[in-house]
């Protein structure tokens, strides 16, 4: 992960090492560093908050000098990124993974079955986007690659009937883990929501009384801000339990998972950081936050 957060690095930790070498602690201070903030794609909401709780600890504290300044500023970014637990549920679970178009749902689901499987468990994917053919080839191609079992049906099938067969055979099986892959393009807003809520329905009716039931959501951190009202519009559907931020090897607005957790308050619990197939790992607070205020 800190190989991947080089270009948020490259982009963002100048400006701040510039702000706390200046020594002296006054308005200018405070106006560079909402600068600083502001640009570093953690958004307005989650820079104002920053800022307000840091004037408070360094009045409480006493501090005088930009060193322990910036040390607070860290602990208390460290503090937003931990403020919701990565949600840990037990054994068996049924995971469904939603997202618009393109942002690496398919991918992360392929990535993550290897990494269950490698830790010795039991996976089973399910091609809920019967939207595109193409959609279901290419993660019956991760599931060869990972080992793992896929339950597929036909291009333009109900994605709901695939749920259903996921969760039959997840139960017969005595599966650990079900990811399920949904559709991220339908031919509206409204028909995908509308679809999830389906999914979801089969899911709560379905699903066998001792599983955990988690519902993901992928967003690409190249789009920045825009992820933001991406989880917005989703969580109008269905309650969002965590978020897998992805491509994160490919961007310099890595600052935004701030803004992500600070103002949804929903964890980043895996980051994307490549192409391949062990690129996933949980998100890891304390290697962001010396990432981006060295
Ligand atoms: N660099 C990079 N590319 C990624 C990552 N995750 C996904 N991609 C690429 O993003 C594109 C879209 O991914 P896909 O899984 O098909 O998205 P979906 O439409 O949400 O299922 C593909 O070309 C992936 O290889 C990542 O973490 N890093
Ligand atoms: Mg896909």
């Amino acid at each position: 992960m800190k190989a991947a957060l080089a270009k948020t690095k490259d982009a963002i930790a100048y400006k701040f090492n510039k702000v706390f070498t200046g020594g002296v602690l006054n308005d200018d201070f405070y106006d560079e560093l909402e600068m600083a903030l502001l640009s570093s794609d953690i958004g307005a909401t989650v820079t104002e908050r920053l800022l307000d709780d840091l004037k408070a600890v360094v009045d409480k504290k006493h501090i005088r000098n930009t060193n322990e300044v910036k040390a607070e500023l860290k602990a208390l970014m460290k503090q937003t990124l931990d403020e919701h637990p990565l949600p840990r549920p037990p054994m068996p679970l049924i995971m469904l993974v939603v997202g618009v178009n393109g942002v690496g749902k398919t991918t992360a689901i392929g990535k993550l079955a290897h990494r269950i499987k490698k830790a010795g468990r039991n996976v089973t994917i399910a091609a809920a986007d019967t939207f595109r053919a193409a959609a279901s080839d290419q993660l019956t191609v991760w599931a060869e690659r990972a080992g793992v079992r896929i339950i597929k049906h036909a291009e333009g099938a109900d994605p709901g009937a695939v749920v259903f067969d996921a969760i039959s055979s997840f139960k017969a099986q005595k599966t650990d883990v079900l990811l399920i892959d949904t559709a991220g393009r339908l031919h509206n807003k409204k028909n995908l929501m509308s679809e999830l809520e389906k999914i979801t329905r089969i899911i709560d009716r379905e699903a066998p009384e001792n599983a955990s039931v988690v519902y993901f959501i992928v967003l690409d951190a190249t789009t920045g801000q825009n992820a933001i009202s991406q989880v917005e519009v989703f969580n109008e559907a269905i309650d969002i339990d965590g978020i897998i931020l992805t491509k994160l090897d490919g961007t310099a607005k890595g600052g935004v998972v701030l803004g992500i957790v600070g103002e949804l308050e929903v964890p980043v619990v895996y980051v994307g950081i490549g192409e391949g197939i062990e690129d996933i790992e949980i998100f890891n607070s304390g290697d962001f936050v010396d990432a981006i205020v060295p």
